[in-house]
């Protein structure tokens, strides 16, 4: 922190009813006495609204009536004396009221400047800060619930948890380094290296969890493959709720991969439609095609949509092409409406394809299952949750996690060989302390800080 006085819109920059602006630092509480004017005094009246007049700085004329509240060091979300101004939503009347308070010296915030500066002064640790973030973006209620958990310090709780017995256990051997006459005693070393044990399954535990925190942040990715004019497109916009993507009888009608994100039972899934596969003199669906096909490592799922009334057999075709790139298959056979007696056929190997579903993309027969199915897939992929049933979605903690399992490894291995220098040991437990540390950004430097907050919005 630089003593600076920041200020920022706190609200989404668009008309609304109202707008929020906010600004914190040492210089708030004159700013606030120059561009407010009401009947109660904001700074004599703590947390509590006071209606006025807000003022620019050098006119001294009115911008907007509205509700000013002044929130004293340390009791604020930054720790640092906060203003917020609260008036009519314009985005016009925005720009002024924040012009007035760049003209008295306030300075326009960073990017998570705000968040940055509650976590520099101690209001929330690195780890909750990031939740805040989360919270802000998610889509689902899922992905809510997993980062509300994270800001209310659940995750944070966790790796404390893991840390404290190894911070004990470093503390004994660092003293016996202190005092190199007293030779560590071998049962107090086998002690140490049990809790050791003990903090990295606790780690491995919480980073086996990260494939499904992936899966809740960034949402299940899911394919529609197939021949032309399958039904793919009409698919992709049943099951995204909106008409996204172009339907057409033309055969090779899409070529783009068109991707739309989708909340199923409150879990994220990413959809993508692609072009029809199979051979083409069409320069421009030569492409689709390839893209089609490129695409397909991508997904965690495909969704192989046949058309009921495909009696060629060349679907078994762009099976085949499917085979060896996808993850996983299932199997959609689509049009049903036109071909009721299709349901049970087109049955492929449960090792190729794991699931069948028959249904209608036209009147929505058989949408119900595959959209059941797709949802239990993701819970079915939750894990045995830890304890206190924390999961990891970010990869920065991700990373740290890794390191500190790394280190407790390498840890265990010195023990086991009975041969390493108590200094080589104790720099393994050092380093693994460190890496859970950086988690709740006990230890951290400008650089993390600078990619973390970067990543905020203005205002937050
Ligand atoms: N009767 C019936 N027609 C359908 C159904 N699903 C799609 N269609 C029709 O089939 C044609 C092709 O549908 P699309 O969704 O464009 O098929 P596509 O697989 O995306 O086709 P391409 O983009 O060309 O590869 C359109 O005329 C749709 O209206 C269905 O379940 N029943
Ligand atoms: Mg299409």
């Amino acid at each position: 922190m630089d003593g600076s006085t920041i200020a920022a819109l706190a609200t989404a920059p668009a008309p609304a009813g109202v707008a929020v602006v906010r600004a914190s630092g040492p210089r708030v509480r004159t700013a606030l006495s120059s561009v407010f004017r009401g009947k109660k005094d904001p700074l004599k009246n703590p947390r509590l609204l006071c209606f006025g007049d807000i003022l620019d700085f050098k006119s001294g004329a009115t911008i907007d009536t509205g509700l000013v509240v002044f929130m004293p060091a340390p009791y604020s979300f930054t720790g640092e004396d906060v203003i917020e101004f609260q008036f009519h939503g314009s985005p016009v009347l925005v720009q002024r009221v924040l012009r007035s308070l760049y003209a008295f010296g306030v300075i326009p915030a960073p990017a998570g400047e705000f968040t940055k500066r509650a976590f520099l002064n101690g209001k929330l640790d690195l780890a909750q800060a990031e939740a805040i973030a989360d919270v802000i973006n998610a889509k689902t209620e899922e992905e809510l619930r997993f980062a509300g958990e994270q800001l209310k310090g659940r995750l944070s709780q966790a790796v404390a948890a893991i840390g404290e017995p190894l911070r004990d256990a470093l503390a004994e051997l660092e003293a016996t380094i202190d005092f190199p006459e007293e030779d560590i005693q071998p049962d107090k070393l086998d002690a140490v290296a049990a809790r050791s044990e003990v903090a990295r399954a606790k780690v491995t535990q919480l980073l086996e969890t990260y494939s499904f925190g992936a899966l809740v942040k960034e949402g299940v990715r899911v394919l529609l493959c197939g021949r032309p004019n399958a039904g793919k497109s009409s698919l992709l916009n049943l099951l995204v709720g909106k008409r996204k993507a172009i339907v057409s009888p033309v055969s090779g009608t899409t070529r783009d991969l068109i991707e739309e994100e989708a909340s199923l039972a409150g879990h994220k899934f990413v959809f993508c439609d692609s072009a029809g596969i199979r051979e083409t003199s069409d320069e421009v669906e030569k492409i689709g095609v390839e893209l089609a096909k490129e695409r397909i490592p991508w997904a965690d799922l495909v969704l192989f949509v046949v058309d009921a009334n495909d009696t060629s057999e060349g679907w078994q075709e762009t099976l085949s092409v499917l085979k060896g790139a996808s993850k996983r298959i299932w199997m959609v056979v689509n049009k049903i409406d036109l071909n009721p007696s299709a349901v049970g056929l087109f049955v492929c190997d449960s090792s190729v394809c794991q699931q069948n579903f028959y249904i209608s993309a036209k009147t929505g027969a058989g949408i119900g299952p595959l959209i059941e199915a797709l949802v239990e897939d993701v819970a079915k992929s939750a894990p045995e949750k830890g304890e206190a049933g924390e999961i990891i979605t970010n990869e920065r903690h991700r990373d740290c996690l890794r390191r500190a399992e790394e280190s407790l490894g390498a840890f265990a291995d010195l023990v086991h060989s009975k041969s390493a220098p108590l200094a080589i040991l104790v720099a393994d437990l050092r380093e693994a302390l460190s890496a859970l540390d950086e988690i709740v950004g006990k230890t951290h430097t400008e650089d993390i800080l600078g990619r973390i907050f970067s990543k905020f919005c203005v205002g937050k």
